[in-house]
């Protein structure tokens, strides 16, 4: 069985209180009426902190009704990330969500040692995304917005990541797919070592909660008959929840042509933290942002 559609990180998020969300920098960009529908939805409580005036302009302006969200004042963008983290890491919230400001600031300030979010595990980042041509099939992609170039004891932190998002989320055994250019193991291509190897770390227990194969190319890691014609039986080949990829290039590539090319939606969480944060991208749609809300309530339920 395969996830269908992502309105169920909707449904879901709906269930039980609803979770304190710290939104930094608010501004113009849909995060906004994305965060103002959450609230309405039942799926956050809203604390927008950044320039109070601008803020309330801007809702005035775009029409949301800003009853019963608070607002702390913080017209410096900078000030503002650092007391949206703070209130995450003193648990006045259950989450983070990044407004206007530029992701590795506000990564950075997540990073920071003495205030910030770190738990001593990697942050990393999933995407889950509907994929119209696969029938609304969720397909997760990780890492495509933290992490770099991975090496092979970090992938194993994404995995472990993703596996604990999956189990909230009502998937207990997601199918993770160790992406490489071939479904052949090539000493002259570092995917493809990682890739077995983390297959086979994870046939011998050494990372558990999912099913890891690899390395299994796109199109036999996502379609059954591809996997078929290139004689690949597995649990994952074909079927899988989530592609493993190797660096953040090919998870962005792949994220940006699921959303921009296919006409899918999304759903993005940075995972490892104290509390996962909403990273959403300026050019995401209102709906891919209220999406991420949704799965970030649900990955800060504990
Ligand atoms: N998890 C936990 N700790 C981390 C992580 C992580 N993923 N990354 C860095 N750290 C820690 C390091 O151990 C170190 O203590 C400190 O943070 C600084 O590490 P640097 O110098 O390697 O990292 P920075 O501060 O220069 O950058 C960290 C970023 C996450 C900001 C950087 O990796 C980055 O810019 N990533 C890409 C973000 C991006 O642009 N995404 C958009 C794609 S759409």
């Amino acid at each position: 069985m395969t996830m269908q559609r992502l309105d169920f990180l909707l449904e879901e998020s709906k269930k039980g209180r609803p979770m304190t969300l710290a939104l930094a920098c608010p501004y113009g960009d849909d995060a906004l009426a994305a965060v103002a529908r959450a609230q309405l939805e039942g799926i956050v409580k809203a604390v927008l902190i950044g320039d109070e005036g601008k803020i309330r302009r801007l809702a005035e302006q775009e029409g949301h009704d800003l009853s019963g969200i608070s607002v702390v004042d913080e017209p410096d963008d900078d000030r503002a990330v650092e007391k949206s983290v703070k209130m995450v890491s003193s648990k006045e919230a259950d989450l983070l969500m990044k407004g206007l400001v530029k992701t590795s600031s506000l990564l950075k300030a997540v990073l920071d040692k003495e205030w910030g979010l770190r738990t001593g595990s990697l942050l990393s980042h999933l995407f889950l995304f509907e994929v119209p041509i696969l029938d609304g099939r969720v397909v997760g992609v990780s890492d495509g917005g933290m992490n770099t170039y991975p090496d092979l004891s970090a992938k194993v932190k994404i995995i472990e990541n993703a596996a604990a998002c999956y189990h909230k989320i009502g998937v207990p055994q997601p199918k993770i797919a160790a992406l490489a250019a071939v479904e052949t193991v090539n000493p002259d291509m570092p995917a493809t070592l990682d890739a077995a190897a983390l297959a086979k770390m994870n046939e011998r227990g050494q990372i558990k909660g999912c099913l890891v194969d690899g390395p299994l190319a796109l199109d036999n890691a996502i379609s059954e008959e591809s996997a078929r014609i290139k004689g690949l039986s597995s649990p994952v080949a074909g079927k899988a929840d989530m592609l493993l990829v190797p660096d953040i290039e090919a998870g962005n590539f792949v994220g940006k042509v699921l959303l921009y090319m296919t006409g899918g939606r999304g759903a993005g969480v940075v995972l490892g933290a104290k509390k996962p944060i909403v990273l959403t991208s300026r050019f995401d749609t209102m709906e891919t942002k209220l999406l991420s809300i949704a799965l970030g309530a649900l990955a800060a339920r504990s």
